[in-house]
């Protein structure tokens, strides 16, 4: 068998658990097709995608446009790293931190990266703007957040999974309860050590934790009064995911004709990635002011494909379709009918405690204990019932439908949602 030839989900597999690393546990099914909404398995079996790559195919799979962009900037100019350079970077640069609202972007290539990127520019910037003592820099996290799998990020993980025999850990960071504008207060007037605040503005992987209405606004506020600067991590939230250009915009409605730029909570550092690109390449991106963007000069940072000519086309595009395709208020229009749909089925099936999201990232909660196998049984018998989706921790399950999807493919999902869980039997 060459490689080349197509393989059975059962080869596909067994290929993988020879010859790859074990860091995943995936779901039994083996895609080898994505048309929008839609994936299709090795044997041809379609199905609903309600995960999105993790809200990275936020503007379906395969999308042509963004396709487009990516080949014709393939066949022309793929990579020159920043020794030199390239006539696409300007463009994208100029695009995104006018969209965004911001005076300069840091281009990279995983989430994971833009946010150390963040977490460099905004030590250094304590250090050479605030005046923090060398290496005394402190940064607020979230308990329960998820920033990415590098050792800095996992050394303020408390996710045992994650972090545990990745030591020696990365010092300076201070952890919160999230949502908990106390806590941040306390910690902001225990240290003039404290350069940033870092905070999803939804915890997506600790189970979609949308905080309280307000806290994201205040919490910025109360850094704002003590010079920390607050690091908005949109890596999963941003790109119209929760219904609105970026979760920090709140309530500042995409209707706007022209995009204000100008959130409801301007982050200081805004951090992108995932749907940046629409699931075509790894695209990630670290937007601030001059202010603070400025600290990094020639030879501080740099990534040997960050801001590549295809990511910046591919970028582009795929900024271009969230606009043009209203995919923000799709997913807010949407979001209210999935939430209410699966509300009302609370009532009359115990086995589905709650729901909870914003826009078009879901999650509902199940009536089991978190180490029981519900979550991963029921998402076995969705995709036996045509839609993938995965549980996020213990007894929990993510529902993040592509935000291309119509109402007509939406109430067909949640049909799906509700058989396969009226007939679940344990
Ligand atoms: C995995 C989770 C989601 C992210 C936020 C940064 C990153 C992520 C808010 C890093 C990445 C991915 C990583 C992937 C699974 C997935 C995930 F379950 F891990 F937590 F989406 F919720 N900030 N999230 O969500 O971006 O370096 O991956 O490009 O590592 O298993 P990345």
């Amino acid at each position: 068998m060459t490689v080349l030839n197509k393989l059975t989900s059962r080869e596909a597999i067994d290929l993988e658990d020879k010859y790859g690393a074990h860091n995943y546990h995936p779901l039994p099914v083996v895609l080898s097709k994505g048309e929008g909404v839609y994936v299709w398995d090795a044997e041809g079996k379609k199905y609903y995608d309600f995960l999105s790559a993790y809200s990275a195919v936020n503007q379906g799979h395969c999308h042509p446009k963004i396709i487009d962009a990516m080949v014709n900037q393939a066949k022309t100019l793929t990579l020159t790293s920043r020794a030199f350079y390239n006539d696409v970077l300007g463009k994208y640069e100029k695009f995104a931190t006018e969209l965004f609202g911001f005076d300069k972007l840091l281009p990279m290539n995983t989430g994971a990266e833009a946010v150390e990127t963040a977490l460099k520019i905004a030590r250094k910037w304590a250090y050479e703007v605030k005046g923090i003592d060398e290496n005394k820099a402190e940064i607020i996290v979230c308990e329960n957040n998820f920033h990415g799998r590098t050792t800095t990020i996992i050394s303020f993980s408390n996710d045992p999974v994650a972090r545990k025999n990745f030591g020696p850990y990365t010092k300076g960071f201070l952890k919160i309860e999230y949502d908990n504008l106390e806590a941040l207060q306390k910690t902001l007037e225990s240290s003039t050590n404290i350069a940033a605040f870092l905070v999803e503005p939804i915890q997506g992987e600790a189970g979609v934790y949308v905080p309280s209405e307000g806290y994201l606004a205040a919490a910025k506020e109360l850094c704002a009064k003590h010079n920390v600067l607050f690091i908005a991590d949109e890596v999963q939230t941003g790109i119209a995911r929760t219904g609105r250009l970026l979760a920090t915009c709140g309530n500042c409605s995409c209707e706007e004709k022209n995009c204000s730029g100008r959130p409801e909570v301007k982050a200081d550092i805004l951090i992108l990635g995932k749907a940046l690109s629409g699931g075509a390449y790894p695209v990630s991106a670290v937007l601030a002011n001059d202010g603070i963007m400025n600290v990094i000069q020639p030879g501080n940072h740099g990534s040997t494909f960050g801001g590549n000519p295809i990511s910046a086309a591919v970028a582009i595009a795929a900024l271009e379709v969230v606009a043009d395709e209203k995919l923000a208020q799709n997913a807010d229009r949407l979001g209210n009918v999935f939430r209410k749909e699966l509300a009302d089925f609370t009532e009359t099936n115990n086995l589905v405690k709650s729901v909870r999201g914003k826009g078009l990232l879901n999650a509902i909660l199940i009536n089991d204990t978190e180490d029981s196998s519900t979550a991963w049984d029921i998402c076995m018998k969705l995709k036996e019932n045509g839609l993938l989706a995965k549980p996020t921790h213990g007894n929990i399950i993510r529902f993040a439908p592509p935000l291309v999807m119509n109402e007509t493919q939406l109430m067909d999902c949640i049909a799906i949602i509700k058989k396969t869980i009226s007939e679940f039997k344990k």
